[in-house]
């Protein structure tokens, strides 16, 4: 066949595409109408997982799982909007890994509102001036962010999902040749991540030949605003810049992921297959020995899998007290998980049950 042929073939499958798009978008509305008349909430991650989950399993063709999963995140993002066109608030600047994180789960039809630091982040979502807010929670490299769960303590609210991104680095430039450029542009931590890739094709350089900046964002900014340097950015921000990829993935470890929160207000997501809780700890400072592990007791007589634990200060008082931030696998409203809340229910701060991802 022709390729002619084979693109009119195309051309009348994505025209039932089309359609077939169209009329998911019509029942999609409808679905829209009734949730607002009932005030329920637009956003359900276990609704979307169980679908590509469905999907995935009866799939007899030619496209794996995350390929399912990558078209169908962008329909339930476009679907969303129609039923209510949600703004996302996102630790900025534009182009970041965060950013990224965010455009993969709402799409790229949702308001995204880039903010400067993770505080404002919350306040956004807090005071409604954004549905949800997207925000690290740890590197697999760096650990935890330790301003995110703070805020998890300090305010109401609720985790809604977790995202996992891996960190691929780019190399972009707007140069036609290696040998024309005469600057990399990018941050601290990415120049570290990637020594190996730098020391094989740039080793010897003299060291102002390396621009540190603020982000990864503002590197690919500048690069697309010389012909003679490149950036050490993410995949979006170069996109996002148009600057063109030479190199892709980069970095030296092929094992560099950062998990992501999507928060939200007053949101409590329903019971899937597979969830993961995640609360705050605050046990009793009596000073007698033995508290968190008798506490971490009950989780094991309840047959429940508990999945991290980090200890944060107590920022008040003297003494060196602390309150701990606690993952296990089960929803809140499991009886195993009930019979540990309700024993503890001035001492648990309960953060969110979600479908799990790692
Ligand atoms: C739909 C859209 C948004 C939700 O996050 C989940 C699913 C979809 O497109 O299938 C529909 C919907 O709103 C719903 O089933 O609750």
């Amino acid at each position: 066949m022709s390729l002619e042929e084979l693109r009119n073939q195309i051309d009348s499958l994505d025209n039932q595409l089309l359609e077939i798009l169209n009329k998911r978008m019509e029942v999609v509305k409808h679905v829209g109408e009734l949730k607002k008349s009932t005030q329920t909430v637009i956003y359900r991650p276990e609704r979307e997982k169980q679908i590509v989950d469905r999907l995935a399993s009866m799939n007899k063709g030619l496209l794996n799982r995350a390929a399912i999963e990558a078209i169908y995140l962008e329909i339930f993002a476009v679907s969303r909007n129609l039923e209510l066109p949600e703004r996302i608030a996102y630790l900025g600047p534009e182009g970041s890994f965060t950013h990224q994180a965010a455009e993969s789960r709402f799409g790229a039809m949702s308001d995204y509102l880039a903010l400067p630091n993770i505080r404002s982040v919350f306040e956004s979502v807090d005071t409604g001036r954004a549905r949800f807010g997207v925000v690290p929670i740890e590197n697999n490299l760096e650990g935890i962010v330790k301003e995110t769960i703070d805020l998890l303590n300090e305010t109401d609210l609720k985790i809604v999902a977790e995202v996992v991104i891996s960190v691929h680095f780019t190399f972009a430039t707007k140069a036609d040749k290696l040998s024309d450029i005469k600057r990399i542009y990018s941050k601290d931590i990415a120049f570290g991540q990637c020594e190996k890739f730098l020391n094989d094709y740039f080793g010897g350089k003299e060291d102002d030949f390396f621009v540190q900046v603020d982000s990864t964002s503002k590197a690919a900014k500048l690069a697309g605003q010389e012909t003679d340097s490149a950036a050490i950015c993410s995949h979006i921000a170069a996109k996002l810049f148009d600057v063109p990829i030479l190199f892709d993935n980069i970095q030296d470890s092929a094992q560099n992921r950062t998990r992501f929160f999507i928060i939200g207000k007053d949101f409590i997501n329903q019971k899937s297959e597979n969830d993961k809780t995640t609360i705050i700890a605050r046990l009793p400072e009596d000073g007698k020995p033995g508290t968190l592990v008798r506490f971490l007791q009950e989780f094991e007589s309840q047959g429940i899998n508990l999945l991290k634990i980090e200890s944060r200060p107590v920022k008040e008082g003297e003494q060196f007290n602390f309150w701990f931030l606690m993952e296990f696998d089960g929803y809140f409203l499991d009886e195993s998980v009930q019979k540990i809340m309700s024993k503890h229910t001035s001492e648990i701060k309960w953060l969110g049950s979600y479908v799990k991802m790692v």
